[in-house]
């Protein structure tokens, strides 16, 4: 009884997932999502205190004696690589930009966050201040038509915005109150882009069917790309970064 109980139970299950898988198939049929992990092996060079934060008494005070690090590595006990910039290398003019939502670059216990940050040309980028002091946003990009600002920012100051036209690779967001302040802003001239998370993980969404080379980059431990092809299914990519 307890046996075909369970039984029942379980075809029901299966029915469902199969209807759920269907539903999803329907949907994914004129775009599919890049997906995968990346994964970081061998052991990054430590994160350095930022010290001179702690000279500053306005920062120092958000820090209770204990100064933060660097955040060059961000790795998860299994090697869990998040902050990889992942894009479809070369796939240009395909920008939605400038419908897109902000993206938001916040300035908070006097460090950048997030400090690694990718957009499309034409989006905006919202820049916060959430601290009680001053912060002076710098932008200093090097490829041609991506303007260069330099901007007060007041505590409790309106938000500023910025967008760029021109795609750039790791673009420097600074402060010149705390020269130890930055974030890399990546623009892209389509939607076709994400970061990696805290697991590693990553997904570029609604990808139209096509041949692509996709990018992995990190800006420390560099760039690795590998060949898709995207039909009607998600397609998984996963990249592996080595260390000596
Ligand atoms: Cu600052």
């Amino acid at each position: 009884m307890n046996y075909s109980r369970t039984n029942w139970l379980g075809k029901t299950v299966a029915l469902a997932a199969l209807a759920i898988g269907i539903a999803g198939a329907w949907q994914a049929a004129s775009a599919a999502d890049i997906i995968g992990v990346i994964t970081l092996t061998g052991t990054p060079p430590a994160e350095k205190e930022i010290t001179p934060l702690m000279e500053n008494s306005d920062c120092a005070a958000m820090y209770n004696g204990k100064a933060p690090t660097t955040h060059f590595y961000v790795v998860g006990p299994k090697g869990e690589f998040a902050d990889v910039v992942v894009s479809l290398k070369g796939v240009t003019g395909k920008s939605t930009g400038v419908s897109a939502a902000p993206a938001v670059l916040d300035q908070k216990g006097c460090l950048y966050t997030p400090q690694i940050l990718a957009v499309q040309t034409g989006q905006k980028i919202t820049v916060k201040n959430s601290d009680n002091c001053v912060h002076n946003v710098h932008c200093t990009p090097t490829v041609a038509g991506n303007e260069e600002h330099n901007d007060v920012q007041m505590a409790g100051g309106a938000d500023l915005t910025y967008s760029f036209p021109q795609p750039e690779m790791f673009l420097r967001f600074k402060c010149d109150v705390h020269p130890w302040m930055f974030a890399w802003v990546s623009v892209f001239d389509s939607p076709y882009f994400a970061v990696s998370d805290k697991d590693g993980k990553f997904v570029i969404k609604n990808v139209p069917p096509g041949k692509y080379t996709v990018e992995a980059n990190h800006r420390k431990a560099g760039a690795q790309t590998q060949d898709v092809e995207v039909a009607d299914k998600d397609v998984t990519v996963n990249f592996t970064f080595a260390l000596k």
